[in-house]
């Protein structure tokens, strides 16, 4: 199980609680479909993703990315049952979404650039360690499934 100073949780819920949910889901969801072009093929009932305008201005895309940040927001809930939490949304991605789990960290890694663009000098070093921290627990619960 994965232990969480009580530092670490702090900082991960003094920064959750000011982040704009739909604004970074859809800025971090943007910015993988562009810098990772590959990752557009789950999405291809979102309508027109042919170039980064689009795919920022795409309300599909908006939508889809604040729907993913507010489930990450589940686990900042239950920072030591991440695992459980995750498990029902892991068989999804598994079985019927078929999205290859290198995708969830491709996702966290990016979410760290979008949070550290919004919270600029305020998004410490010790804050960064600590939500690198977090979006591998997230991306290890949501391979978890996985088979
Ligand atoms: Mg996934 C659906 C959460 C990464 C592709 N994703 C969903 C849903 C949630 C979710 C809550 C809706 C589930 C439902 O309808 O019951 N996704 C989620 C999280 C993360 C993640 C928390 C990582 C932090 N998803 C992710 C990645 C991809 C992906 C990296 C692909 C590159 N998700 C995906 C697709 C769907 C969902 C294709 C279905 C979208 C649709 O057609 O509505």
């Amino acid at each position: 199980m994965v232990h969480w100073t009580a530092e670490e949780k702090q900082l991960i819920t003094s920064v959750w609680g000011k982040v704009n949910v739909a604004n970074c889901g859809a800025e971090a969801l943007a910015r993988l479909l562009i810098v990772y072009p590959w990752t557009q093929r789950f999405f291809a009932n979102f309508g027109n993703l042919s170039s980064p305008t689009a795919i920022i201005g795409n309300p599909k895309v908006q939508a889809h990315g604040k729907k993913v940040l507010t489930s990450f927001g589940e686990a900042v809930k239950n920072l030591d049952n991440i695992k459980k939490s995750f498990a029902h949304l892991s068989k999804l991605h598994c079985e019927k979404l078929h999205v290859d789990p290198e995708n969830f960290r491709l996702l966290g890694d990016i979410l760290i650039i979008v949070l550290a663009a919004h919270f600029g000098k305020d998004f410490t070093p010790a804050c960064q360690a600590a939500w690198q921290k977090m979006v591998h627990v997230v991306a290890h619960a949501l391979a978890h499934e996985y088979h």
